[in-house]
């Protein structure tokens, strides 16, 4: 997180990790795809011909917040294939929040798995524990035939601590739900560190009503976190519930 109060302006970044072919580009592609224009910046991916990213993916996305405060989101995706394993960990540095984008397909499995650990030892060099770090999972590629099924991810779901989403990114399923509950759990960590409300003067609320704004549909914040699946039963949206 960068804190500039002089511009009046806070950065926060947030990195999509996962094997190779799960859908983080495609993520990031929908979520532009589905902001407003006033949101969103440029995306800038760098790929191959068969859908591969080489070195990273960059989205920013602006919110101008409530006394004249500006917002900046950096989303990066990570290039999944096993050769990249140095810019991985390039991207991954100073991530304020993390979303495993994993491959629902059965034959997936220990792809997702190697990454996960990946993940958690990258992080681990970085002198940073995966249970500190904000982390939501997404098993993307639902619509497939060959993908594990809702009930099973639940019972997944049930076994770790981080929300779950199902999502299919082609069909703009699960990917808006994925970025706000990630927000929102990168907003709750970083609030305990630096005070965004007690010493910034951001109104969580408030802001999340405007992100929430930003997206097509215009769902409420409560019926995104929902969709998550916790072990703790609907642990996200717990504090925003009536
Ligand atoms: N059926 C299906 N295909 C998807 C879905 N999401 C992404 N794909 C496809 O999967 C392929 C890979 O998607 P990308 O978003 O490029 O994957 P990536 O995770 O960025 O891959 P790397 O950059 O190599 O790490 C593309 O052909 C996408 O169209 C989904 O929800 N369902
Ligand atoms: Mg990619």
């Amino acid at each position: 997180m960068q804190l500039d109060f002089a511009a009046r302006e806070l950065t926060i970044k947030l990195v999509y990790y996962g094997p190779a072919l799960s859908g983080k580009t495609t993520n990031l592609q929908v979520l532009h795809e589905l902001s407003t224009d006033e949101t969103k910046g440029r995306l800038m991916t760098l790929e191959t011909r068969d859908d591969r990213t080489l070195f990273f993916d960059l989205l920013p996305l602006t919110f101008k917040s409530d006394r004249d405060f500006s917002v900046r989101l950096k989303l990066y995706t990570v290039p999944g294939q096993v050769i990249h394993a140095s810019t991985r960990k390039l991207v991954l540095q100073g991530a304020d929040g993390v979303a495993f984008i994993a491959d629902s397909q059965v034959s997936e499995t220990r792809n997702n798995a190697a990454s996960f650990k990946d993940l958690k030892e990258n992080l681990r060099e970085q002198g940073i524990e995966l249970g500190r770090m904000p982390l939501v999972i997404q098993f993307n590629k639902q619509d497939l035939p060959t993908a594990r099924s809702e009930l099973e991810i639940i019972a997944q779901a049930q076994r770790g601590k981080e929300p779950v989403f199902c999502a299919s990114a082609v069909q703009h399923r699960g990917v808006i739900e994925t970025f706000v509950g990630l927000l929102f759990l990168t907003w709750q960590s970083l609030d305990k560190t630096h005070g965004l409300s007690s010493k910034v003067g951001l109104d969580r609320d408030k802001f999340f009503r405007d992100i929430t704004n930003r997206f097509r549909g215009k769902r409420p914040l409560l019926e995104l976190l929902q969709s998550a699946h916790t072990a703790q039963g609907r642990e996200l949206s717990k504090e925003l519930s009536p």
